[in-house]
């Protein structure tokens, strides 16, 4: 019976190499050569946008996403490392006109794919006229001063502390 020991110490030894790591190793995988999927998700294509526009985009790979870019008409505004790809786009500081979007997503190898939408931009553009601004200011100002109007919040706030 002692002479088993041997054995079945020399089987824990196995075990334990196996555990390790130095069994039969895997193969290698193959080089990636599978580009990611990408879309833009919001806004809608061809939807009129003004503000500030959160332009959102999926991306999924076969072996995973390193990264995706947005431009604006070809030019990189930002780049997204990270899920969800999103960029939060001040239309603004673009023309009132059709753009460009388009979103890039790249895998660990490189391997690019890339969406593309068009939307309008259409801010409102602030009257330039100075008569318009001051007109504006002295109602406002005739507004606050007048009896009737603090005669109507007072009433208001009385009514609904009675509830
Ligand atoms: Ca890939
Ligand atoms: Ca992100």
């Amino acid at each position: 019976m002692p002479a088993l020991r041997p054995k079945v110490i020399l089987a824990i030894v196995f075990l334990c190499f196996f555990s390790l790591g130095m069994g039969p190793k895997p193969k290698p995988q193959p080089a990636d050569t599978t580009p990611p999927q990408v879309s833009i998700t919001a806004p809608a294509n061809n939807s009129t946008v003004s503000g500030s526009v959160n332009i959102q985009a999926t991306a999924t790979d076969n072996v995973g996403v390193a990264k995706v870019e947005f431009y604006v008409d070809n030019s990189l505004k930002s780049t997204d490392t990270t899920s969800p790809y999103a960029y939060s786009w001040d239309t603004t500081t673009a023309t009132n006109a059709s753009h460009a979007l388009k979103a890039i997503a790249y895998d660990a190898k490189n391997n690019s794919k890339q969406a593309q939408i068009n939307v309008t931009v259409n801010n409102a553009v602030l009257p330039a006229d100075p008569e318009l601004a001051i007109s504006s200011t002295s109602a406002s100002g005739s507004n606050a001063s007048h009896p009737a109007s603090a005669t109507a919040d007072k009433n208001t706030s009385t009514y609904w502390q009675g509830n």
